[in-house]
């Protein structure tokens, strides 16, 4: 049997999202699965590499109740950044670039040394060297954000932009920290880092797992981004965004107009 159009299905991804419009969903149609799902992702992934850009880290998604909830999706996924997706703290994005951005709350790690491929992550702080509050924007490349596991896989887990916030060490507990999302200095979303997966730290073993299994092996300087703690919320020209976590600080962004 021939199996799905790997390149072809990337090739509509990436330019659906060079050029802010969205598509319909390929999974049903082109019969992909998880695995090329993620075969779509590494082509994708090339796609930007040969246009320059860098791999920088790795982001975990629907590692928590809300989020799963909100996309009809309930496994956890993941997907790759690269530097050209990311903002300065406190910088601007410009939403006409994106087809229906929405801004969720993060915590990000800053990786150090892993385990080889298999093993456990043992101390955490062996492994992760400093975390930060963090903002990522999402942009989903299907129409309406609507898609089953497989499309959202296959289109890099709507993987937009990110901010990262000033590190920090790692405080003694990261499981239970107060996360805000604030637009225009309102309250939009509220959460605690214990929806991501009961705590964050979770969701490291989780990649290194996930990714794994597709021969990915997370690497020391690499940011990663743990999964939003709430719902995230649409990016409306001239917001101001701040995600507050509690004992780290805020990471911040504005969307011109
Ligand atoms: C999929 C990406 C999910 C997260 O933090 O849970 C994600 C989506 O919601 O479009 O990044
Ligand atoms: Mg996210």
């Amino acid at each position: 049997m021939i199996g799905p159009d790997v390149a072809g299905i990337a090739e509509k991804l990436g330019a659906a999202a060079d050029t802010a419009t969205a598509i319909g969903q390929l999974a049903a149609e082109t019969g992909l699965d998880v695995d090329a799902a993620y075969a779509v992702q590494t082509a994708l992934l090339q796609r930007r590499l040969d246009r320059g850009e860098r791999l920088v880290g790795l982001k975990m998604g629907l590692t928590s109740r809300a989020k799963m909830a909100q996309v009809g999706v309930d496994e956890v996924i993941w997907g790759r950044l690269t530097d050209a997706m990311r903002v300065p703290d406190g910088g601007a994005v410009d939403v006409g670039a994106y087809i229906h951005p929405r801004v969720e709350p993060e915590v990000a790690f800053l990786l150090d040394r892993l385990p080889g491929p298999g093993e456990p992550v043992g101390d955490f702080t062996d492994a992760v060297r400093a975390v930060a509050p963090a903002i990522e924007l999402i942009d989903s490349r299907y129409a309406n954000f609507t898609f089953s596991l497989p499309d959202v896989i296959a289109d890099n887990t709507s993987a937009a932009a990110f901010v990262i916030g000033p590190w920090s060490p790692v405080p003694d507990g990261l499981d239970n920290l107060g996360v805000l999302l604030e637009i225009d200095g309102r309250v939009a979303q509220v959460g605690s880092t214990a929806a991501i997966l009961g705590d964050p730290r979770r969701a490291l073993d989780e990649g290194i797992r996930l990714a794994g299994r597709h021969g990915v092996r997370l690497r020391e300087g690499w940011v990663f981004l743990a999964g939003a703690a709430t719902a995230a919320v649409p990016l409306r020209p001239g917001a101001h965004v701040r995600a507050v976590v509690e004992k780290l600080g805020a990471a911040s962004l504005r969307a011109a107009s």
